[in-house]
């Protein structure tokens, strides 16, 4: 039995997950596990999708891998998707979300452009992630949070704290 809680940080890119899971990763003493980065570390891909400029994931591979990451909980599952996570590894599915004005800015600063800008723009408006996230898991773990600024940051982070605790307190009893 896991004795900290495994918590999946979703979102269109570029809304914040990243800067969540750092900051709760070190506040809350969790491991953040950046998933882009470590498909590209451990090669988990079958190439380049030059259309999307994106790699293909090979999602067995990836998924071995972070079966025996998980298993002692305590883990930050930062990723763009969030449905190939069995339900058996998460304890709480954090979903971000950004107003459309703010990440068409953060996405062009990060260079997006062409299918893969408006691909992600149209996710966020349609929000494909929240409802990937509430068809993968049950309801009552999913939650949206707003980042549009610093402060939402800090916020939801302590929220997120408040919420581990009380997942601990609920095991102890
Ligand atoms: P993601 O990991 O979802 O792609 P990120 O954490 O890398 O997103 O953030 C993308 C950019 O936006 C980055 O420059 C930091 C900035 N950012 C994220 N959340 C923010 C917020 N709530 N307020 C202001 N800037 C934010």
């Amino acid at each position: 039995m896991r004795t900290n809680p495994n918590i999946v940080i979703t979102g269109t890119p570029g809304v914040g997950k990243t800067t969540h899971a750092e900051l709760l990763a070190r506040n809350a003493g969790l491991k953040h596990l950046s998933i882009n980065q470590i498909v590209k570390d451990e090669k988990f891909h079958e190439g380049w999708d030059d259309e999307l400029q994106t790699w293909i994931v090979d999602e067995d591979k990836l998924l071995d891998h972070l079966e025996i990451l998980v298993a002692p909980g305590g883990c930050i599952l930062d990723w763009h998707a969030c449905d190939l996570f069995p339900k058996r590894w998460v304890d709480l599915v954090v979903v971000i979300r950004c107003d459309s004005t703010t990440l068409y800015d953060r996405l062009t600063a990060r260079g997006y452009k062409g299918k893969k800008l408006e691909e992600n723009m149209d996710a966020e408006i349609m929000e494909v992630l929240l409802d990937e996230a509430k068809e993968a898991y049950d309801e009552e773990i999913v939650v949206e949070l707003k980042s549009d600024e610093a402060e939402d940051v800090e916020a939801n982070v302590e929220r997120i704290e408040k919420w581990i605790e009380m997942w601990k307190k609920d095991r102890e009893g």
